[in-house]
């Protein structure tokens, strides 16, 4: 055996691995639709992009309970830096997905919300990274999606893999159906 071949195997089975990680890492988020919705997410919107295939970055402030920018233009495998701050009083959230993962999400906010995850201003992040006593925990790690507090910012970078139908929204009870949300046009 060739040592390009041995490359190509080693590859192969990294590549498996991380997959499996990856699932699992996904499985951990616990909150049931979510955790599908966040492993079909590299496949059927988009996924994490790289920094170097980064072509633009688009400033995104949030507000009480909208976004400065209403729509964002990008290419079929355009990859962007999304820089996210959070202008308002309350926490928000900054998610990329099909409105059908949105309306799914909303469940899984209204949860954190009863169970005090989400405070009005502020997060309670020692109890996301708590399991619950069905084993289940409130994190809130999924790669295309960032919930802030006032003042805080990150970034998200993401490929646009292929023209389904995308939003950007807030899924915190209420802020996506008061107009917290913006479209992406290919
Ligand atoms: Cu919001």
């Amino acid at each position: 055996m060739s040592i390009k071949h041995l490359k190509v195997i080693v590859t192969a089975l990294s590549l498996a691995a991380s997959a499996s990680l990856f699932a699992s890492a996904t499985a951990n988020t616990g909150h049931g639709e979510e955790a599908e919705h966040g492993a079909a997410s590299g496949l059927d919107f988009g996924q994490p992009g790289k920094v170097s295939a980064v072509t633009r970055t688009v400033n995104i402030n949030m507000f009480d309970n909208y976004y400065d920018v209403e729509s964002v233009d990008v290419k079929e495998g355009e990859t962007i830096r999304f820089n996210i701050t959070n202008k308002a009083a309350l926490v928000h959230e900054f998610n990329i997905a099909p409105p059908e993962a949105h309306k799914n999400h909303q469940k899984e906010m209204l949860m954190m919300l009863k169970h005090g995850v989400i405070q009005g201003n502020k997060l309670n992040r020692k109890l996301m990274s708590m399991k619950m006593a069905n084993g289940e925990s409130m994190t809130h790690n999924d790669p295309n999606s960032v919930l802030l507090e006032p003042g805080e910012s990150t970034e998200i970078i993401w490929k646009f893999d292929d023209k389904t139908q995308i939003e950007f929204a807030c899924n915190i009870p209420g802020h996506y159906q008061s107009g917290m949300v913006g479209k992406i046009n290919f």
